[in-house]
């Protein structure tokens, strides 16, 4: 049975129930998958793929950066490169990296070509790590079959850069300085039950490993991580002494659940501890075509090795605080229910309000202790009156620190900025809810940015 025909029958197999963690999935506005993680000027950014609401398959035409300062709160960029930017591809925006090198980001992306309907993987530049990207080759960097996806670069501390991608096959070349041209063979890494642990009963797959790999390095030691097993995916690990292997087989590292038939590791280093993204369905309405990323602590043992560890419900703690007194867009949110993120020429992104309830919240916004007295939104609905955003403290049901009456605007291409003197002085720390309510079925109001003032 070929990939393509083996995710579509296994897709009703493995849909399950939703489970909600308290942190856990990290994006709650759109079905994100694949993540992606890279650190650039001590903040952290996580490029992930975007499954298309109600899919049922990989529908998935673009790719979507998110970025935290604190772990918790996570601003979302909106979309910030399509296949259609690749003039070659035709489709399936699946699996990509960006990496930083002097300067320039480059994102490594799977697509299908136009002209022949291979898997292709193409290679985008921009200056800045939310773009604007472009295709500086007008080709493929990589292309010989169906499996050339999910690539994963890692620039080594002498600079060289190593590219590992594909499925079943695990293949590998090394990147030139210039980060989109290579040298050498694309070498077939060997497929031995030693590298990547022996799959039974499968002989065109006779090892563990599936797809979607991910290389990362530690105390010089080279970790590949990678989905593998038969369908749901579990997540394995190897190592080696050199990027460019023998690999030797750790172990699984997190077992198949999280609702999801796939799932996709990415490891990354941010202000003094290792984080591991992965994805899951974990969202209302998700299954393993609307899957959502998700987040945790990654422990080592003190040999570099790895103990098994369960989906958790991701990190709860802040490392750094919001500054109330600065502009916050509305798409930073620590958890949101029943909002959808937009973007537009007028504001960017910003965020919706599906139906009355529904709300976005904020982790650890630290008022001082002179504390606020003013809030300032940018807002607007399509509604003639009855439409409230209620700004409250601790839960969505928490103390009412003040209420916007959300003015008619007519349209998201049309706002108006209000502000608004809170009931009483706010001071400390608080966690921040902004609930959205109104009287119609859907679309209840728009929101694009926030303030207090003294
Ligand atoms: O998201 C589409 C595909 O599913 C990815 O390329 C694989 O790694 C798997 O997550």
């Amino acid at each position: 049975m070929n990939t393509f025909i083996k995710y579509a029958t296994s897709c009703t197999l493995f849909i399950m129930g939703t489970q909600v963690f308290a942190q856990n999935p990290i994006i709650q506005t759109n079905y994100t998958a694949d993540p992606a993680p890279m650190v650039y000027n001590d903040r952290l950014y996580v490029y992930t793929t975007h499954d298309e609401d109600e899919s049922t398959w990989f529908n998935m035409n673009n790719w979507r950066v998110y970025s935290t300062n604190d772990m918790v709160n996570w601003t979302d960029h909106g979309v910030i490169l399509t296949y259609r930017d690749f003039e070659w591809a035709k489709g399936d925006a699946w699996a990509a990296q960006c990496v930083e090198k002097n300067g320039k980001f480059y994102m490594y992306v799977p697509a299908i070509s136009r002209y022949n309907n291979k898997g292709a993987i193409g290679v985008a530049v921009g200056d800045s790590p939310l773009g604007p990207f472009y295709d500086p080759l007008g080709k493929p960097l990589v292309q010989s079959e169906w499996g050339d996806i999910d690539p994963t670069i890692f620039i080594d501390d002498d600079g060289k850069a190593h590219m590992y991608w594909g499925n079943p096959k695990l293949k590998y070349v090394s990147l030139n300085e210039d980060m989109i041209s290579y040298s050498g063979e694309i070498v077939e890494v060997p497929m031995t039950a030693e590298s990547f642990g022996k799959r039974e009963g499968n002989p065109e797959r006779p090892t563990k490993y599936e797809e979607g790999p991910w290389l990362y390095k530690r105390n010089n030691l080279y970790y590949l991580f990678w989905p593998g097993g038969a369908l749901p995916e579990f997540i394995g690990y190897s190592t080696s002494e050199k990027a460019e292997g023998p690999w030797k087989y750790g172990g699984i590292i997190m077992p198949a659940e999280g609702g999801a038939f796939t799932n996709h590791p990415g490891v990354i280093d941010f202000r003094g501890k290792t984080y591991f993204f992965y994805h899951n369905a974990a969202l209302p309405g998700g299954t393993g075509f609307t899957r959502s990323v998700a987040v945790q602590e990654l422990h080592f043992n003190e040999d570099g090795s790895i103990a098994p560890m369960k989906m958790e419900k991701g990190i709860t703690e802040a490392i750094a605080s919001i500054n109330p007194f600065e502009l916050t867009q509305a798409e930073t949110i620590s958890w949101s229910e029943n909002v959808k993120s937009f973007e537009n020429d007028k504001v960017g992104v910003f965020v919706k309000a599906r139906k009355s309830g529904a709300f976005t919240s904020v982790r650890n916004v630290d008022f001082g202790p002179d504390g606020a007295s003013s809030f300032f939104a940018r807002v607007g609905t399509t509604h003639n009156g009855g439409v409230t955003m209620e700004i409250r403290s601790g839960a969505a049901d928490g103390e009412l620190l003040g209420t916007i009456k959300v003015p008619l605007t007519g349209g998201d291409d049309r706002w108006s900025a209000v502000e608004i003197d809170l009931d009483n002085k706010v001071t400390g720390v608080h966690d921040l809810y902004f609930v959205f309510k109104g009287k119609a079925a859907s679309n209840i109001m728009y929101f694009d940015c926030w303030k207090f003032g003294r």
